[in-house]
């Protein structure tokens, strides 16, 4: 077993596509252990993105991660973090394929829609993050 982080960012969350992305983690037969809608500040989202800080895109990144809420999420199964990447496809929604959540909700490199930890040492930072002990119980 094991989990990831996903997050529904700003651009799909505010065009209410929160449920449609959860009904196909559930398809998908991820378990969703945790999930909370939060607004991140600023300093949050620098905080999150921070191995990003010296990329040319890290101000504009952070700016679209505090544009409104977000829903930050726990997932898990077999596979968990290659399964969450494989459904959300590419991280460049332009080239995303259709039936991935990219290529459906996305419109940028940037406004992709969601996010997906890479490895199982970002996952557990990730979910630490934005979850206590309690909360993943
Ligand atoms: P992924 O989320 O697919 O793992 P990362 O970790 O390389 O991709 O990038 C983190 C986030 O930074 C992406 N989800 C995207 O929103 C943004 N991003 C990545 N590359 C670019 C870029 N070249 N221009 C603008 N934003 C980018």
């Amino acid at each position: 077993m094991e989990r990831t982080f996903a997050i529904v960012k700003p651009d799909a969350f505010a065009a209410g596509h929160a449920g449609g992305i959860i009904a196909k983690i559930q398809e998908s037969g991820l378990k969703l252990v945790a999930a909370k809608s939060l607004h991140l500040t600023e300093a949050q989202a620098k905080g999150f993105y921070f191995v990003h800080a010296e990329r040319p895109f890290f101000g504009s990144l952070v700016t679209f991660m505090t544009e409104g809420p977000i829903l930050a999420m726990v997932l898990e199964g077999e596979n968990a973090i290659k399964r969450w990447r494989d459904l959300m496809g590419p991280t460049d929604a332009t080239k995303a394929p259709k039936e991935t959540l990219r290529g459906t909700y996305g419109t940028s490199i940037e406004r992709n829609a969601t996010h997906g930890s890479d490895a199982p040492e970002t996952a557990a930072y990730e979910i630490g993050f934005f979850f206590s002990g309690l909360e993943l119980a």
